[in-house]
């Protein structure tokens, strides 16, 4: 299997399926393209028929688009998404919020994990994104994370897809200096110390590229 992603500073739904693929605990090979330079568009349409990242190629299947990526791989390895039904079925929900929402909180605080612009980003839409996001985390961690078989710190207990489509959400916290209290503040800060999550910081801050264009504020 091969996972086809963008710059690991930049690219958010890289950073999701690449997690979702190391929790799996799948074998794959990882393909990095630098984005917007000469010939990107060119790299990723031989692997990825939307021309996004992130990709999957499986026996030569691809499978594209981060949240059929986490689907696709959660076949193969089930522990991906609880295995309570009702915690199974809410973990897609806020999965699929994610996916499908918080446009301004993307537009105004994109991810880019070696920048520091705390206070940066804030109008009222991005603030009203930033209190949902901070209830969904509140919300999982006290209906499912804290009762839930395995457990563990995370949305649902053990890490599931749910938290790797979260996860660029605790990057930008982070860089924008965002700081929520009780529970959904353990929850960033597990999920900042997670050994992928660091793996990948690791990664992004010795990449050597930069998107002038994703640089929001100098
Ligand atoms: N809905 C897609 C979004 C994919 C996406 O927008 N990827 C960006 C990088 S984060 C990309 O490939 N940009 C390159 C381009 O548009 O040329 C997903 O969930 O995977």
């Amino acid at each position: 299997m091969k996972l086809i992603i963008g710059n690991k500073n930049y690219s958010s739904w890289s950073l999701r399926a690449w997690l979702a693929a190391r929790a799996s605990g799948q074998i794959f090979e990882e393909i990095r393209i630098a984005l917007f330079i000469e010939g990107s568009r060119e790299r990723i349409l031989q692997h990825s028929p939307s021309g996004k990242v992130p990709c999957v190629i499986d026996h030569g299947l691809a499978v594209w688009d981060s949240l059929a990526i986490c689907e696709y791989l959660a076949e193969k390895s089930p522990g991906l998404w609880p295995t309570d039904p009702a915690a199974r079925a809410v973990a897609r929900s806020v999965s699929a919020e994610m996916h499908s929402g918080f446009t301004d909180l993307r537009q105004h605080m994109s991810m880019n994990i070696r920048k520091d612009y705390a206070g940066k980003g804030h109008t009222p839409a991005v603030d009203a994104n930033i209190a949902r996001i901070e209830a969904i985390w509140n919300d999982c961690r006290a209906r499912f994370g804290s009762k839930a078989t395995p457990g563990g710190p995370y949305l649902f207990g053990a890490f599931s897809a749910a938290d790797a489509m979260y996860a660029p959400v605790c990057f930008r916290f982070r860089t924008y200096g965002i700081q929520p209290a009780g529970a959904a503040g353990e929850y960033l800060a597990a999920m900042l110390a997670h050994p992928l999550m660091r793996e990948w910081e690791t990664a992004a801050r010795d990449e050597s590229e930069s998107i002038p264009a994703e640089d929001l504020y100098g």
